[in-house]
């Protein structure tokens, strides 16, 4: 059987969980590369990445995804198209508790849909305490003239990492076969 090896990117707002997604899925030690937090008015967080969080997860059929993480401070901008080289596709998460999620939203999409168009959001810290609802990411989507999958979920739960994963690589194979 011939080993496939993908590679997907984790990308999305500062604290947004994408270093947690990584963690909470990856069959190997994650490879981060955290420092000491010094843009605290972007957020509050004692760390950030820095410059690529890796993790490997093993699918059935031995598909062996590699799994990269970008730093979500938008100085880091200039690592992002590098990291989307070769990539199937880029999960985006975006922090449902920030002033507001949509801008952060229309902007990582924009950035993020130049290097990959399969793409599929995440939106988490879905149980903070905000006065967003969940109704504007409704609104938003009928704006959309791409339809983009969206799901609600916890960067720290597997199963709802695992869920953007499969539904990333699922959109994937549809693009293949049109
Ligand atoms: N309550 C809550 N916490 C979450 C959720 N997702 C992630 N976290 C936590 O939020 C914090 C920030 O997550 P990180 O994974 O460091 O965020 P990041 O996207 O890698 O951030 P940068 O590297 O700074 O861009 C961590 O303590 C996570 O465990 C969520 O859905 N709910
Ligand atoms: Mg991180």
């Amino acid at each position: 059987m011939i080993l496939q090896h993908y590679k997907i990117v984790f990308a999305g707002t500062m604290g947004a969980g994408k270093s947690a997604a990584i963690q909470a899925i990856s069959d190997i030690n994650v490879l981060s590369t955290e420092a000491l937090n010094t843009d605290t008015k972007a957020h509050h967080k004692a760390l950030t990445t820095v410059g690529i969080d890796y993790g490997e997860i093993t699918l059935e059929d031995d598909l062996k995804v590699g799994l990269y993480g970008t730093p979500g401070q938008e100085r880091f901008n200039f690592i992002w198209s590098v990291i989307c080289k070769g990539a199937l596709g880029t999960i985006i998460l975006i922090d449902h508790s920030v002033h507001n999620p949509i801008q952060q939203l229309n902007e990582y999409l924009e950035s993020f849909k130049q290097m990959s168009n399969n793409i599929v959001i995440g939106i988490t810290h879905i149980d903070a305490k905000t006065e967003n609802t969940t109704a504007i990411y409704r609104n938003w989507a009928a704006q959309q003239s791409t339809t983009y999958p969206l799901f609600f979920i916890d960067a720290r739960v597997k199963d709802d990492v695992l869920l953007l994963l499969e539904a990333l690589i699922a959109n994937a194979e549809i693009q293949i076969t049109h």
